[in-house]
């Protein structure tokens, strides 16, 4: 049906879902999960909005399977026509789910989780039952919002964004609350070199300045996603797009300019035609072991493609092109440690799923693609 297809593409959905659906999941009907709750998740197809959960198979696969996964917001999900038609018969979507004291009605049942296209995925090393967690799924663009106050924090920003490259998505910087910076020239230089060859966009929901540039990355069925700490104002940037308090938010505290923790779980909601995930600032980012770190900090992994020996570790050997850019200032130390930190952080995030030996290899490769640009810049010059 025409209208319907509209309908999904209205929630994101395209013509590679088409090829997914029917690899995967042949027969059954496609929704985007929208929220989250205790394993109570709302769905969104191309007949309504209702409650949804996992059925007993699904329950039961991604026990067994390791491949398997729950559903997180933004997901694509295969749902069980069966008890799609009950809620047809019974009146279409089902506006009372959820609330309590209802009686039972039929209920969607999600069989599987569709191949994500994106995914913004922390590590939660301290959580033995959640040790990665996906923040967003099938997302266009990461905004990693930070805010131009006594907050701000050069290391956090890098950990964003190698979250935030790691998602397949493209990342975009707003720093917030430009209308409390006496000198946002200095925020926009800082945020520029943690974030190199990212878009850095000033941001205030209380002047309106930098709005519509967030705007502009919004479209018909493109998927967005606000992620940064408590208290940087990603709700406020959410209801400034709106021009309505869709979304709750608090003040900050004051002592530390830290927040309170507003927003407690991830949404989707629709603006327009456009698709906004809203998150609650977290207290712990690990980061995973993948090509996020490679992307966040493409100068630092470009210059060991430059050092002597491939296994140079960047501390006393001769010909090290790390260190002779500390030498020179052009790399900043502290960013070098923030490079290094993480890098352990990931090889422990390997160690832990027996990602070793894949680790080595990838990494291997990395320096191998890198030394290869490099000697056809210096052959060919830096237009190739
Ligand atoms: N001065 C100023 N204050 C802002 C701006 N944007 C947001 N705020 C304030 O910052 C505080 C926190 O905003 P929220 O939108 O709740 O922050 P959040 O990032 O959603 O926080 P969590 O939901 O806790 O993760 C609120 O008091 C907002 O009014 C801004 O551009 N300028
Ligand atoms: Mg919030
Ligand atoms: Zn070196």
């Amino acid at each position: 049906m025409p209208q319907s297809r509209e309908a999904l593409r209205a929630l994101g959905w395209d013509a590679r879902f088409d090829e997914i659906l029917a690899s995967e999941a042949p027969g059954l009907v496609p929704g985007r999960i929208l929220t989250e709750e205790r394993g109570q998740y709302l769905v969104a197809t191309a007949t309504g909005d209702g409650p949804a959960s996992p059925s007993g198979r699904m329950r039961h696969d991604v026990e067994l399977d390791a491949d398997a996964t729950w559903p997180a917001v933004g997901d694509w999900v295969a749902l069980e026509p069966i008890a799609l038609e009950a809620i047809a018969e019974a009146g279409g979507s089902t506006p009372d789910a959820g609330r309590p004291g209802t009686s039972p009605e039929p209920h969607r049942l999600i069989q599987r989780v569709l191949s994500r296209r994106t995914a913004v995925i922390r590590r939660a090393p301290g959580d033995r039952k959640l040790p990665s967690q996906v923040l967003a799924a099938n997302v266009d663009t990461v905004f990693v919002v930070t805010s131009m106050n006594a907050d701000f924090n050069v290391r956090r920003l890098e950990r964003y964004m190698t979250v935030a490259w790691e998602s397949g998505a493209s990342p975009v910087v707003l720093l917030s609350k430009a209308d409390l910076a006496s000198e946002p020239e200095r925020f926009v230089a800082e945020a520029g070199a943690a974030a190199p060859g990212v878009d850095i966009v000033p941001v205030s929901t209380v002047t309106g300045e930098g709005i519509d540039a967030v705007r502009s990355h919004l479209g018909a069925g493109r998927t967005v996603v606000f992620t940064g700490s408590s208290g940087v104002g990603k709700s406020s940037i959410v209801n400034a797009l709106a021009g309505a308090p869709l979304l709750e938010t608090a003040s900050i505290r004051e002592d530390d300019a830290r927040g309170r923790h507003t927003t407690t779980r991830r949404q989707l909601v629709r603006l327009g035609g456009a698709l906004l995930i809203d998150t609650p600032g977290l207290r712990e980012l690990g980061v995973m072991d993948g090509d996020g770190i490679a992307a966040a900090f493409d100068d630092i992994e470009g210059l060991t493609a430059e050092c002597r020996f491939s296994d140079c570790q960047h501390r006393s050997e001769p010909g090290c092109a790390i260190r002779a850019a500390i030498a020179q200032g052009t790399l900043d130390r502290g960013r070098l440690e923030a490079w290094q930190k993480l890098e352990r952080e990931a090889e422990r995030a390997a160690m832990a799923t027996n990602g070793l030996a894949r680790r080595a290899e990838r990494k291997r490769w990395s320096v191998i693609q890198r030394s290869v640009d490099v000697h056809m810049r210096m052959k060919y010059g830096a237009e190739r």
